[in-house]
């Protein structure tokens, strides 16, 4: 086919190839298992504000928040087969599809939160986008958010791993925050995060472990009133993008999406910043009591996991711990 034949085709909307497709408007789904107002979904929706003004309206997002598609596995589910464009999922639930990210689902791999932003921001987290993106899960890695420190919650307070003895303890669907928990004294329950305030309302489990802006807005601070800082796990999350959808874009597109998606990741933080302290406060005001918690003791008890899952990771937990 002459390339001139090839434009007049194309432009008579006689072939369905990608460069045609990609000049019809598009609106692309994405989805987050938090509510409106949640900086992760904030700062996905501002993309779309800026792909639309970018694209003269081409290319607009279409947020569905507050697990109005299901929890996260279902999430990438979806991705996977191009019914969702955009899933903001934690790196805790993506570890089990490529199963490189789990080297930053141990526990206390991280010093600290500024630790973990640094390692993201740098060569480590490029080079795990990447992997996603070359993985046979069919999903495009964009780009890094933070979640800050996850803690446990119980309707008692948590200081040592003999507290956690016969709790039930809710965690994110991966046999290595099973096994953590089960390390840290408890007994680890896998649930979908879309299972959880019913499961803690109902007894199913006695607690669960995150950070004090999903205690709020998932309600669990209804049900359960101490939180005990564990700091036990710091697992930041990635906003990926579904490779069938992906492939149709034409090499324009796909840079606006990358550039965009590095915005993402420096706006979501600030949004975070914030977010996080009136999470704590209004935690507090609605009865929560915060618990320090002998964290030497935790990271005691789980050894024996950074020993098992480390060791398949060596070099990059080398890396990671160098990372200064
Ligand atoms: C929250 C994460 C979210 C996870 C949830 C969970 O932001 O991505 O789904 O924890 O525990 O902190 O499932």
């Amino acid at each position: 086919m002459s390339r001139v034949f090839l434009g007049t085709a194309l432009a008579a909307g006689l072939i369905a190839v990608s460069p045609f497709a990609t000049a019809q408007k598009q609106v692309w789904k994405a989805s987050d298992v938090h509510p409106l107002g949640y900086p992760n979904v904030v700062a996905i929706e501002n993309m779309g504000k800026k792909l639309e003004k970018d694209t003269n309206g081409r290319i607009s997002i279409q947020m569905y928040p507050s697990m109005q598609l299901g929890g996260e596995k279902e999430m990438i589910e979806q991705a996977q087969v191009g019914a969702l464009q955009i899933a903001r999922v934690s790196v805790g639930t993506l570890g089990p599809v490529v199963d490189d990210l789990n080297v930053f689902n141990m526990p206390f791999i991280f010093r600290d939160e500024a630790h973990m932003r640094k390692v993201i921001d740098g060569p480590i987290g490029e080079e795990l986008l990447a992997k996603v993106t070359a993985s046979p899960a069919r999903l495009i890695g964009l780009g890094w958010m933070d979640a800050g420190t996850r803690n446990v919650y119980a309707n008692k307070p948590i200081t040592k791993p003999a507290d956690l003895k016969g709790l039930k303890m809710r965690t994110m669907g991966n046999p290595l925050f099973v096994e953590t928990m089960n390390a840290m004294g408890g007994n680890g329950v896998p649930l979908g995060y879309n299972e959880l305030y019913s499961a803690l309302q109902t007894h199913v489990v006695d607690g669960a472990e995150n950070n004090p802006p999903s205690m709020l807005t998932a309600n669990h601070y209804q049900v359960v009133k101490v939180y005990s800082l564990t700091g036990h796990l710091i697992i930041p999350e990635m906003f990926v993008f579904s490779k069938v959808t992906w492939d149709k874009l034409s090499p324009q597109d796909q840079a606006l999406v990358k550039k965009h998606s590095r915005e993402v990741q420096m706006e979501q933080r600030e949004l975070w910043n914030k977010y996080v302290g009136e999470a704590e406060a209004k935690l507090k005001a609605a009865g929560v009591q915060f618990v320090t918690a002998d964290k030497a003791a935790f990271f005691k008890a789980t050894q024996p996991i950074r020993d098992k899952y480390g060791a398949k990771y060596a070099a990059l937990q080398k890396r990671i711990l160098d990372t200064k």
